[in-house]
């Protein structure tokens, strides 16, 4: 059977770009949720105005900001929830700022279904960074590496695809507080014994981020958690 593509599109006032990321995206996938996290600018307005038309598609909110990861649990929990979705189906994720080549995620979604991947965390060239940001992304890389027990490159990356069913069973183990969710995802899933994989390299087209230090101070901090959690709670796992 094939899988069915639900792509999950965070968006914290992102007005001037996220109608033309669903744009591009709807095309690519068969199911497509959009969180708006809050929006203080027009980004309610943007998506409200695009979803006309888009029947696959559906808009989750948020009243008030409460972080990115919030905003993916809240979409990852409807999806666990859903009965007409089955643990071989792909959940895409992908940022509303247009930071990603969507003409990469033809390639990602091959190479995850032809390996059998349970997650596969793109790797983004960083090449176009400023260097704090790159020594920064390799110290938080490298740390998760350490509590994940396999190597990981770029653990803040937004564009994935995950197995649902992976998915859905590493949300027993985090929720994520600010941008954790990716970190902590990646973490898990390795200690549960899923296949991942964080190694194939897609260009990033545009530099755009707004975490901060503190940002990747939680981030160091939830990593060690969410591993322990899982050593924890499931001792002798068995991959789902
Ligand atoms: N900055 C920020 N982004 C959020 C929030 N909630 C959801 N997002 C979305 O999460 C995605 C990743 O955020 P971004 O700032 O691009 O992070 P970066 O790419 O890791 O630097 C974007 O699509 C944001 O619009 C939030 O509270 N703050
Ligand atoms: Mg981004």
């Amino acid at each position: 059977m094939t899988p069915r593509r639900v792509a999950v599109v965070p968006a914290y006032n992102e007005a001037p770009t996220v109608a033309g990321v669903l744009e591009w995206l709807y095309p690519m996938i068969d199911e497509l949720i959009v969180v708006d996290d809050g929006s203080t600018d027009g980004t309610r307005a943007a998506v409200e105005g695009w979803l006309p038309g888009h029947e696959h598609a559906r808009l989750l909110t948020f009243d008030v900001n409460q972080g990115m990861s919030a905003a993916y649990y809240l979409a990852f929990t409807h999806l666990r929830e859903r009965t007409d979705l089955h643990p071989g189906d792909l959940v895409y994720t992908v940022d509303a700022d247009g930071q990603h080549d969507l003409a990469t995620l033809d390639e990602l979604h091959r190479i995850a279904t032809s390996e059998r991947l349970d997650a596969l965390l793109a790797r983004r060239d960083l090449s176009g960074y400023p260097p704090h940001k790159r020594a920064g992304n390799w110290l938080l890389s490298a740390w998760a590496s350490l509590w994940a027990g396999k190597r990981l490159l770029d653990v803040e990356s937004g564009l994935r695809v995950f197995r649902l069913g992976a998915l859905a069973d590493a949300l027993g183990y985090y929720r994520g507080y600010k941008y954790s969710e990716t970190v902590e995802v990646a973490v898990v899933m390795c200690r549960l014994g899923y296949r991942v994989r964080n190694d194939v390299v897609v260009p990033v087209p545009l530099y755009r981020s707004r975490t901060r230090l503190v940002d990747a101070a939680i981030d160091f901090a939830m990593i060690p958690a969410a591993a322990v959690r899982v050593a924890r709670r499931r001792p002798q796992h068995e991959p789902a």
